[in-house]
């Protein structure tokens, strides 16, 4: 299982994948506009309890790898980073984390905003979707005009139409109801709007107390979008995670 982490600019990313990676930071490294990567197993008494009774089967841990980006920023480095990070290494996410700033940060531009950022980011998968099912529909619109489209082109014009019908209306493809043959047809294109979103609200350590309704507001926000919301202050779980 893949997971990306994405977000604005110093929404807490970085931090988040700590957290969730158990790795330590790399002072150095910070801020450099790199993706970082790491794999976590995920602990399983079962599989432990099936290692006691067997010695000879090698017996292994789901996996979980997680993808650490850059934050999008508005003007020249969107460009990359849409080239870089968001249409090439996160193609292969099975699922996107996406992170956004609840504390407020010294030398921030903008006041924290959390649906602001999420309807950004947002906006953001779905334009890079559209640019993917925009090139794909008029490549297959050509070739039906030459010759006559077998049964499996027309379900994937079809279902073409209604993703771009979908896209172009702001919404992402993963609230569209689609058929199990429809879903795979899209399915080449790892298209970034139909993956599954966890929102982690990244908070101030003063707004702890309050994350749950934070968290149920933005859920209210969102829940059409389909994307689920916890809150939580990774800096604090940072510190108190323990080591060794
Ligand atoms: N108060 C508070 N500050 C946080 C929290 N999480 C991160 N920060 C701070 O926010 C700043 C940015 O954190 P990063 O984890 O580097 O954020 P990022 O999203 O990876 O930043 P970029 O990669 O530069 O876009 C750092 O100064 C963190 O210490 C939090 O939960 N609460
Ligand atoms: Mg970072």
């Amino acid at each position: 299982m893949n997971i990306g982490i994405i977000g604005a600019p110093q929404s807490g990313k970085t931090t988040v994948f700590h957290l969730l990676t158990g790795t330590e930071p790399d002072l150095a490294a910070t801020h450099k506009r790199e993706t970082l990567r790491a794999v976590t197993q995920v602990p399983d008494p079962r599989v432990d309890k099936l290692g006691d009774m067997s010695e000879s089967r090698k017996l292994v841990y789901t996996t979980v790898e997680y993808l650490d980006t850059p934050g999008l920023e508005e003007g020249a480095s969107k460009q990359s980073w849409f080239e870089g990070v968001f249409s090439g290494e996160l193609k292969n996410a099975d699922a996107l984390a996406l992170v956004v700033r609840g504390f407020e940060l010294d030398g921030a531009l903008e006041s924290p905003d959390p649906p602001r950022d999420i309807r950004r980011i947002q906006d953001e998968l779905i334009f890079s979707d559209l640019i993917v099912i925009e090139k794909r529909h008029e490549k297959l619109q050509k070739q039906v005009r030459v010759k006559s489209p077998s049964a499996q082109e027309t379900m994937e014009l079809d279902v073409l139409e209604r993703a771009k019908a979908q896209l172009e209306a702001g919404k992402p493809l993963r609230i569209l109801e689609l058929g199990a043959h429809e879903k795979k047809a899209l399915r080449g294109f790892q298209l970034l709007s139909e993956k599954p979103v966890l929102v982690v609200l990244n908070l101030a350590e003063g707004s702890l107390s309050n994350a749950r309704t934070f968290a149920d507001k933005l859920t209210a926000d969102f829940a059409a979008d389909g994307m689920a919301v916890i809150g939580l202050s990774a800096a604090i779980e940072d510190r108190n995670r323990p080591t060794g």
